[in-house]
């Protein structure tokens, strides 16, 4: 009897053993997608943009009013102090006549993007599809019969792209009860419940039934938001995300002041870059001028070359690219942006092989201004040295020993480089000399036997 109690509790371990074995990697699988994209496009669209920045000849940022230093375009309704009845009736004019979700996604594509999140609802509260929970929707615009997050879900499949939605879950200046900006008097915890159950939860959950999201964004920023967005109600959310979708990846700001052990990933503050590696899956929000949604006046852009820049620093800590669009009222993207994405998607059209699914390689000492990535293969590494600034005598150094780097070559053309010891542990690899007019970054190949 006691050897066929023991065999049972052998055999039970050996059931929760697998199965504990298979949780965890249908979790390494689950975010594994994420994990080798690097490169996605975000999305701020509502009915902020039909305003682009500007509301009865106030333009943002307004230092005349107390709150108005701000460059984000879709803060607008807050900032300029614009009354609640003035800006929603904005929803009658709401009509994005020339919006075609497969150039949206077409672009994301060329551009090498590899997953596509937008604003379902940002903190003004009006949802961008026909919601059952709330009126303040698309239903109630021109738009009505339109499902605008269904056509880009469409084009995402289309051209192999991930998708998701940025759902403001604890500012939304439409319910009576759900948070607002900090200058003004806070809500009440009891109060923002009625909020959370009537129109946060439940949107959540359309979304997720309606459109099966590969990724949830949610967003918090700061210390402000610990008294509403409590860790039972972060636990609350996570777990209805969890009830509903096995594949949904959910980001850090659910609750940026203490995300807990079960999001996905982390997401860093506005344009942030961390200096070091990070223990989860990560990425950066960024804009591509100083707002997130469309402003006619914010001709502050960045580079092309800048972004590539940020783009590959981050894969170089293993982290990811958010790269925000702003589109205008009438549904077009702006053609700075086009300008940049389809620079950008040159660039990682020769180049992706360097960024997307490496990882980033620790104590491995090359010049400053020299970011890397690797690949393992069978038998050793790739290692890619992508080069951002001048190098002194247009030489790389690089702490490899000189016996295991195979070749070495530039990745856009294949040209091979000649590998120098550099006469103690290291090797040094001279480039040819760079065309004055060409600001691409140039990236070194090394093939390194284990
Ligand atoms: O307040 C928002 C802002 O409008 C924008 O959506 C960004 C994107 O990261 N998140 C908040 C500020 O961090």
């Amino acid at each position: 009897m006691k050897r066929f109690f023991s065999m049972i509790l052998v055999l039970l371990g050996l059931y929760y053993s697998v199965i504990a074995q298979e949780v965890s990697r249908k979790e390494v699988e689950k975010i594994s997608w994420f994990k080798e994209a690097r490169f996605g496009m975000f999305v701020h669209w509502g009915l902020y943009s039909i305003l682009g920045g500007t509301y009865n000849g106030r333009t943002m940022p307004d230092t005349a009013l107390a709150n108005g230093k701000s460059w984000y375009a879709e803060w607008i309704q807050q900032r300029l102090e614009i009354p609640n009845n003035e800006y929603q009736a904005l929803v009658e004019k709401f009509n994005p006549s020339r919006f075609n979700a497969d150039e949206w996604i077409k672009e994301a594509k060329n551009a090498g993007m590899k997953y596509f999140v937008i604003t379902a609802k940002h903190h003004d509260g009006f949802a961008l599809w026909d919601s059952n929970v709330s009126n303040y929707d698309i239903a109630a615009t021109p738009l009505r019969g339109r499902d605008i997050l269904g056509e880009l879900v469409d084009a995402c499949k289309k051209y192999g792209l991930k998708y998701g939605f940025y759902y403001s879950h604890w500012q939304d200046w439409e319910h009576p009860n759900g948070a607002i900006p900090y200058w003004k008097p806070a809500r009440k915890s009891r109060d923002f419940e009625k909020y959370w159950k009537e129109k946060s939860l439940p949107q959540v959950q359309e979304l997720i039934e309606r459109y099966d999201p590969d990724l949830l964004w949610f967003d918090t920023w700061d210390e402000e938001a610990k008294e509403l967005i409590t860790p039972a109600r972060r636990d609350e959310l996570i777990h209805l995300v969890r009830k509903l979708s096995s594949k949904c990846l959910i980001n850090g700001r659910i609750a940026m002041h203490d995300p807990g052990n079960e999001i996905d990933f982390l997401e860093m503050m506005d344009n942030a870059y961390p200096k070091q590696l990070l223990d989860k899956p990560w990425q950066t929000p960024a804009t591509m001028n100083h707002t997130w949604a469309w402003h006619s006046k914010d001709f502050n852009w960045k580079s092309s070359g800048q972004m590539l820049r940020y783009l590959v620093s981050n894969a170089s800590k293993g982290g990811n690219y958010l790269l925000n669009i702003g589109p205008k009222p009438d549904g077009t993207l702006p053609l700075p942006a086009i300008r940049r994405l389809r620079e950008m998607g040159a660039w990682m059209l020769t180049h992706g092989e360097a960024v997307y699914a490496t990882q980033p390689l620790r104590d491995v000492p090359t010049n400053k201004g020299v970011v890397l990535t690797q690949k393992r293969i069978e038998g050793g590494q790739i290692i890619y040295a992508h080069i951002l600034d001048e190098l002194p005598d247009n030489t790389l150094k690089l702490a490899i020993a000189k016996d295991k780097v195979q070749n070495c070559q530039l990745v856009e053309t294949g040209e091979m480089r000649n590998v120098k010891s550099d006469g103690n542990k290291g090797v040094t690899i001279s480039l040819p000399e760079k065309d004055p007019y060409d600001n691409a970054i140039r990236v070194l190949k090394l093939y390194v036997k284990e």
